[in-house]
């Protein structure tokens, strides 16, 4: 079929003409359709038999445009080839955490995916101020997995370069290169924000020398180091919860790039988690201690998990691809140097980019609702501005944390968990 645009109304027909949804749909008669897209660029229908609401799909379209600018901002559909080949490749290494593909089409720029009726987005259930226990371990699973197993750490130097061939993304690299890396940190004209947000807020982000070659070095390595396939929007936004159950949705910015991008968007995102739970715990009458160190722990336990997932794995393949490179007596022991070397990069990366992942949400376009929708202004712009300056240490001083648990302490000192 050619490429056309879906609706409510031509969704179930669409379906109907599939053979591959007759063994998910019963009838196609009596199909409810309705519209959920809350992103920024596609258009997402959740579909199910009314008779038997167990009969049920996600199907997500892209369209030939930037959903939230409009049809003015054109941008092709080629991003939904990446998104079906990137949930493809993850739902490979981590068959749990990321949805099933029942149906996909390039050519209509669609992708039909396991409905996942019992989950809900991680940002709006965060915000309520829900805890989910199993977050860190699934998430730094999640990025163990991907990362590892699409990296030069275990593909061969072809199949690598192969997968990187197949993987550029230039479109979707570009709005990360502008939205996330240098529109904010600019006057430009995309640019929205807080209105209590001052000249001299303003400053602190756009003529702060060091602060500026340190955003730009983040957008260098993010243009340059081919690391591994990244989901490449890896915010609370693009996860779907419940107590037990996490999954990964919307890759389609995924690239091979720097392995920190992907762990920094979702520290990152944490973060802002942190400081705009201050307001939304005190609005609720509750106490934000206890939720607070819930993030907190997430933040410190993912990126730990993490490092100890991606060693072992590593440890495990080390020698695969070059057998004879530490077989001497003390290969076991450099080998481990070198991982811990490279794991201490990541872990820098991992800071600077999860600094350049909260500080454009303060004066870029594209808002997150933990801190957009405080609705005291005033309010809002003071959490904005803790964002903002731990932004700044995060990208100037990335190379000199320790450990995660370093961080965490320094976000406490902008915001005191009490
Ligand atoms: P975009 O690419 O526009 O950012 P997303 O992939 O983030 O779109 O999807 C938008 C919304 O659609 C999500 O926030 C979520 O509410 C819903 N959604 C996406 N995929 C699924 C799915 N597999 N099951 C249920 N809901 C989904
Ligand atoms: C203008 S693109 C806005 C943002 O939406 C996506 O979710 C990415 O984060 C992108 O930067
Ligand atoms: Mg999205």
């Amino acid at each position: 079929m050619s490429y056309e645009i879906l609706t409510t109304e031509t969704v179930a027909d669409y379906l109907k003409s599939l053979q591959a949804m007759h063994p998910v749909f019963s009838r196609f008669d009596n199909l409810e359709v309705i519209e959920v897209g809350d992103g920024n660029l596609n258009y997402v229908y959740l579909i199910s038999n009314r008779d038997d609401p167990d009969e049920t799909v996600a199907l997500k379209q892209a369209v030939p445009y930037l959903r939230v600018v409009g049809e003015s901002w054109a941008l092709t559909r080629e991003r939904m080839r990446f998104e079906i080949q990137a949930l493809e490749k993850q739902r490979a290494v981590c068959p749990d955490l990321v949805p099933e593909i029942y149906y996909s089409s390039v050519e209509m720029s669609v992708v039909i995916m396991q409905n996942l009726t019992k989950h809900k987005i991680l940002r709006g259930q965060i915000i309520e101020g829900n805890v989910f226990p199993k977050l860190a371990e699934h998430m730094s699973t999640f990025l163990a997995n991907t990362l590892f197993y699409n990296s030069d750490w275990y593909l061969n130097s072809g199949e690598k370069k192969e997968a990187v061939a197949q993987s550029i993304n230039p479109e979707l690299c570009k709005l990360t290169e502008d939205f996330v890396f240098t529109f904010p940190y600019e006057k430009n004209e995309t640019n929205t924000y807080n209105e209590e947000l001052t000249e001299d807020d303003l400053n602190f982000l756009h003529q702060d020398g060091e602060l500026k070659v340190a955003v730009a070095e983040m957008k260098y390595k993010f243009m340059n180091n081919a690391e591994a396939l990244l989901h490449g929007d890896l915010h609370i936004g693009s996860i779907m919860t419940n107590e037990e159950e996490t999954y990964i949705i919307d890759p389609e910015f995924t690239f091979y790039g720097p392995m920190g991008f992907d762990i920094g968007a979702l520290i990152g995102n944490l973060f802002i988690s942190y400081f705009s739970q201050e307001h939304w715990q005190k609005l609720r009458g509750n106490d934000p201690l206890e939720y607070r160190t819930w993030i907190l722990g997430t933040i410190t336990s993912t990126w730990n998990q993490f490092e100890s997932k991606f060693d072992a794995l590593w440890k495990e393949h080390q020698h695969d691809n070059d057998p004879l490179y530490f077989d001497y007596p003390a290969g076991e022991e450099h080998a481990k140097l070198q991982r811990d070397k490279f794991l201490k990069h990541v872990f820098g990366d991992t800071l600077g980019f999860a600094a350049c992942k909260m500080m454009r949400r303060i004066f870029g376009l594209a808002k997150v609702a933990d801190i957009a929708d405080i609705k005291d202004l005033k309010e809002r712009a003071r959490i904005e501005r803790m964002t903002l300056q731990l932004g700044k240490i995060l990208a100037t001083q990335r190379d000199q944390f320790r450990s995660i648990e370093e961080v965490v302490e320094r976000a406490k000192t902008l915001s005191p968990l009490l």
